[in-house]
């Protein structure tokens, strides 16, 4: 599984090379989740895009087929979760920050990741800090979960993480990607996924030219990369 990883790397960043933007919305917080749809209760195919050679993420209803209300998973799981769809899923959301960070942003990665019985199915959430140049220079992950630490028992486990956006990110591509390793179903499972970020502390609120950035927008990307295969 930490071979996935890095293949997940090495194809975001082949994503990265070719990007392109067009049009952004307004709209942004501090404090709020910047993840559109991470709770799948929503049109999954009107908010997250899917990598070249790859499916998009699909929303199921719990029930018998995937996890039931009543396995592992969040108390606040709505009615729908993300799978995967096919042998390999990747979908994307891109969040430009309409500037430069120009100090530290501390941030909370979130979410709930699982898979089917003692099948080794994977979701992996995987957030990029692009440069002005769409280059990589950080990174935040939340996954796999394994069937070990599911106990091989069907549904999500939550995990979390806490970081700093670096100084410099100008864009953040937030990845879902989900990978089959049994069966016919693609169960890598997810709900609830969230990123979130801190208001900085008042000793190092920017100037206020400086908060351009916050005007954040989801932007839609239509254009056409080249695809690249992942490492095995
Ligand atoms: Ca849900
Ligand atoms: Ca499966």
């Amino acid at each position: 599984m930490s071979n996935y990883k890095i293949s997940t790397r090495q194809w975001l960043g082949a994503a990265v090379l070719a990007l392109a933007a067009a049009g952004a919305q307004a709209g942004v917080v501090y404090g709020s989740n910047l993840i559109v749809n991470g709770d799948a209760e929503s049109d999954v195919a009107a908010s997250w895009s899917a990598f070249d050679g790859y499916a998009r993420p699909q929303a199921v209803d719990y029930g018998p087929n995937w996890v039931l209300p009543t396995q592992p998973g969040s108390a606040d799981r709505g009615k729908r979760m993300f799978a995967g769809d096919g042998a390999r899923t990747a979908g994307y959301q891109l969040l430009d920050l309409a500037g430069t960070l120009t100090q530290p942003l501390s941030f909370k990665l979130s979410g709930w990741l699982g898979g089917w019985a003692s099948q080794g199915d994977n979701a992996l959430l995987y957030v990029s800090f692009l440069d002005d140049g769409d280059g990589e220079i950080g990174h935040a992950a939340l996954g796999p979960v394994t069937p070990g630490d599911r106990g091989n028992v069907t549904g999500l486990l939550y995990r979390e993480v806490s970081d700093w956006l670096p100084v410099g990110t100008r864009r953040l591509m937030f990845s879902l990607s989900m990978e089959r390793l049994g069966g016919g179903d693609n169960d890598g499972y997810a709900d609830n996924l969230a990123f979130v970020l801190d208001a900085p502390s008042p000793s190092t609120v920017p100037e206020p030219a400086g908060l351009s950035w916050l005007a954040l927008g989801v932007m839609a990307w239509a254009s056409t990369r080249r695809r690249r295969a992942a490492a095995p």
